[in-house]
C-alpha cells in the first residue's frame, strides 16, 4: 500500500541531540532511525513510499538516496511544520486515488502488527500502556475506534495512538484541518472524521517506541541491538574476547585485552582498546574511539566520538565529536533507587529507568578526573574544567 512517512519534525524534546543532526538520522543500532522505519515499512507491505522532510532536510534526502530500495521512494519537503495533517497534505500530490498508510518516522513498530495493520481497511495502530493521560489515547469498543482525545485527565481507554494509520481514500479530501488549539494542524482530526464515517478498526501493537526523548534513543537501540546477527568483521586481535551478538563493521579495530560482551555494535571506523571493557547494550557510532582502562555499558557514542582513558561511560548517549578528559566518571544510578529524571524542555521529566547516565549535544569536552552526576545533559559544545563535578545541566 502507498505510505507516507513523516520525518519533517524539530525534535525539540531530544535536545541537545538534534541541535545538529535532525532527529530522523540519530542512530539506531547501524542505521538511521528513519531507514529503520522505512525498511520495516517495506517488509510489512508498502509498495511506495513519501518522507515528508522538513527540519535539516538535506541530511534526510541524503541517506534515502545513498541506499537501494526495494520500491520507489520520493521525498517532499514541509516548508512550515504546522503539525501532522500539514504534513501529509504536502505529500497529497505524489498520493494515487486509494487508501494509504501514514507513519511516524521517528518510531519503531513490530513488524508482525505491522504486517497487520498493512493488512487492514482503515485502521489506527494502538499500544496499551498504563498511564495514558500524556498520551493521544483511542475510544474502543468491540475492536472499533470511535474516537482519540489528547491527553485526557480522564482516559476512556489504556490504548493509545501509535501514529500509525490506514486511511481510507476519501481521506486525501479531509486534510484541510481547522487548527488545533495548541496552534497545529493535526492528523488526528482526520483521524476522528474516519472514525465517524467509516469502520475504524483499532491494530493492537505488540511493541512500539516513540523516539522522542534521548532515554528513548537509548531504547531504540536496545532494541534493535537484540535484533542484530553476530557479525564480525575488521580487525580483532586474537588476545580480544567478543561474547554473544555483537557486530564489528570492516574497518573497525578491536584491541587486545578488549572484551565485549553483547548485543554491541562497533561502527567502521572505530577503536577500542587495548583493555577496555564494553557492554551490551552499546553503540559505537563511526570512528569512535574507546580507549585504554575504559568500560562502556548500555550507551550510544556516535560518530568520532572519544572516551580514550580510564573512564565510565554508562547508560549515556553522546552525540558526535564528544570528548572525555581522562578519568572521567559518569553517574547511572541514584542513591535512593528511584528512576533517574531528566529535564526536557524545562520540565523535570522521569525517564522511567533507574539506571541512567548523561546526555551530551555535539562536541561536549571534559577536563580530566571529573564527575558527572546521573541526568546531566551537557549541551552542544559545553565543557567541564578538570576535577569538576557536575550537579547541574549547563
Ligand atoms: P512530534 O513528535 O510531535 O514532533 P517532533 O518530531 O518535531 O518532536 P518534538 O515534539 O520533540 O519537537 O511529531 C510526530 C511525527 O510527525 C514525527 O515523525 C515528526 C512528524 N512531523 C512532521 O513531519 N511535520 C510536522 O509539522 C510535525 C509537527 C511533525
Amino acid at each position: 500500500m502507498q505510505t507516507v512517512v513523516l520525518a519533517a519534525g524539530e525534535g525539540t524534546r531530544m535536545r541537545p541531540l538534534t541541535a545538529n543532526t535532525p532527529k530522523p538520522m540519530l542512530p539506531v543500532a547501524g542505521r538511521p532511525l528513519v531507514v529503520r522505519c522505512l525498511e520495516d515499512a517495506i517488509d510489512s507491505g508498502a509498495s511506495r513510499i513519501v518522507v515528508v522532510v522538513g527540519y535539516e532536510a538535506d541530511a534526510v534526502r541524503a541517506a534515502i538516496a545513498d541506499r537501494d530500495w526495494p520500491v520507489p521512494i520520493e521525498t517532499v519537503t514541509q516548508a512550515e511544520r504546522r503539525g501532522t495533517a500539514d504534513a501529509v497534505r504536502t505529500a497529497r500530490s505524489e498520493l494515487e486515488e486509494g487508501p494509504f498508510v501514514v507513519l511516524n518516522g521517528d518510531a519503531l513498530y513490530d513488524r508482525e502488527s505491522l504486517a497487520e495493520l498493512y493488512d487492514s481497511d482503515a485502521a489506527v495502530g494502538s499500544y496499551r500502556v498504563e498511564n495514558p493521560s500524556s498520551y493521544g489515547v483511542l475510544r474502543v469498543a468491540d475492536g472499533r475506534v470511535e474516537g482519540v482525545v489528547e491527553k485526557p485527565a480522564e482516559p476512556p481507554s489504556n490504548l493509545v495512538n501509535t501514529g500509525a494509520y490506514v486511511f481510507p481514500a476519501e481521506a486525501l479530501a479531509w486534510l484541510d484541518v481547522d487548527e488545533s488549539e495548541r496552534g497545529e494542524l493535526e492528523l488526528t482530526d482526520v483521524l476522528q472524521r474516519a472514525c465517524e464515517t467509516t469502520d475504524v478498526r483499532s491494530i493492537p501493537f505488540e511493541r512500539w517506541l516513540d523516539v522522542g526523548r534521548p532515554w528513548e534513543l537509548l531504547a531504540a537501540n536496545e532494541w534493535k541491538l537484540a535484533e542484530c546477527d553476530r557479525e564480525v568483521g575488521g580487525d580483532v586481535s586474537d588476545d580480544a574476547e567478543l561474547r554473544g551478538t555483537v557486530v564489528v563493521e570492516n574497518g573497525a579495530t578491536i584491541e587486545p585485552g578488549v572484551v565485549i560482551e553483547g548485543p554491541a555494535y562497533v561502527a567502521a571506523g572505530s577503536h577500542v582498546g587495548p583493555n577496555a571493557y564494553v557492554r551490551g547494550a552499546t553503540y559505537l557510532g563511526p570512528d569512535a574511539r574507546v580507549g585504554h582502562g575504559v568500560e562502556v555499558k548500555n550507551s550510544v557514542v556516535m560518530a568520532d566520538s572519544a572516551v580514550p582513558h580510564l573512564t565510565y561511560l554508562g547508560d549515556s548517549v553522546l552525540g558526535e565529536d564528544v570528548n572525555l578528559g581522562a578519568g572521567t566518571t559518569v553517574a547511572n544510578l541514584r542513591h535512593d533507587g528511584e528512576p533517574v529524571e531528566l529535564t526536557v524542555k524545562g520540565d523535570r521529566v522521569s525517564t522511567g529507568r533507574r539506571k541512567f547516565g548523561i546526555v551530551c549535544g555535539d562536541g561536549v569536552r571534559t577536563g580530566i578526573n571529573c564527575t558527572i552526576n546521573v541526568g546531566i545533559v551537557l549541551s552542544a559544545g559545553a565543557t567541564v574544567a578538570p576535577g569538576e563535578t557536575v550537579l547541574r545541566d549547563r
